[in-house]
């Protein structure tokens, strides 16, 4: 199960095993989960190491850390998947509205441990670091950070973005945008995304990750965005 000569890095192998056993029910909300020291004894291998895998669970709102209680498997959150893969711009223009973007930055970053590990890279390989505030008719809808493997999208400018990013990969470069998973939490607004999103600080906003695919199955793009609980919606059609 924790495979020592994998490329995968030990915490996230941990992290992934647990989150299995939650997904298929072995570990239900409210379970508490062995001690550090007994997954480092069980698998032989650092505190430390059980320790970020715990923390990424934790972030991720799989695991609920309590003072002097331990670690235990946290309430379910909603983590629903949407049918469409669809484009800011797409959605927008469906709802009539139109889109624009504030830039708050494009720039070219090496990739951080986190985002290599999103996109499949190399740490320190170059990607896009796209902030922009999202607008529909000039009311700002969401704060929003993409990462996109520079090696793979080539040529991004503001002004190709400001049109469409998607629209950009799959008109120009001939991608095929084949899917994405998204993750999607209810948080409240911080200072710095009430200022730009035009809240108060405290507002409820929508914490959304998506990781984005081509055709082939390489991620190209890794978004983490706030989205304003107050203007915007999730729609799912469900069938039975
Ligand atoms: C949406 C996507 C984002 C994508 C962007 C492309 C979510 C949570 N995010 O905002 O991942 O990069 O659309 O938009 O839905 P664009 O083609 O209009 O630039």
């Amino acid at each position: 199960m924790i495979n020592k000569n994998s490329p995968i890095p030990i915490y996230y192998q941990l992290a992934e095993h647990i989150k299995q056993l939650i997904e298929k029910g072995d570990l239900s909300p409210g379970d508490s989960l062995p001690a550090e020291r007994e997954y480092a004894e069980q698998y032989q291998i650092s505190r430390m190491t059980v320790r970020q895998a715990f923390t990424q669970l934790v972030n991720a709102g799989y695991l609920s850390r309590r003072q002097g209680k331990g670690t235990f498997v946290a309430e379910r959150k909603l983590e629903q998947p949407l049918q469409g893969l669809t484009s800011f711009t797409e959605d927008m223009k469906a709802r009539g509205l139109e889109p624009g973007n504030e830039f708050i930055h494009f720039q070219i970053i090496p990739a951080t441990s986190q985002i290599s590990q999103h996109l499949c890279i190399q740490e320190d390989e170059p990607v896009y670091e796209i902030k922009r505030i999202r607008l529909a008719d000039n009311v700002p809808m969401a704060l929003e950070t993409n990462y996109i493997s520079a090696n793979l999208i080539g040529g991004l400018t503001e002004t190709i973005v400001n049109q469409s990013l998607y629209g950009y990969i799959e008109e120009k470069l001939g991608y095929q945008i084949e899917e994405a998973t998204q993750i999607i939490e209810s948080t409240i607004a911080s200072p710095i995304e009430a200022k730009y999103l035009k809240i108060k600080t405290g507002a409820p906003i929508m914490s959304i990750l998506r990781n984005t695919f081509l055709k082939d199955g390489t991620p190209f793009e890794f978004v983490i965005s706030a989205y304003r609980a107050d203007r915007y919606t999730f729609k799912i059609h469900m069938k039975r």
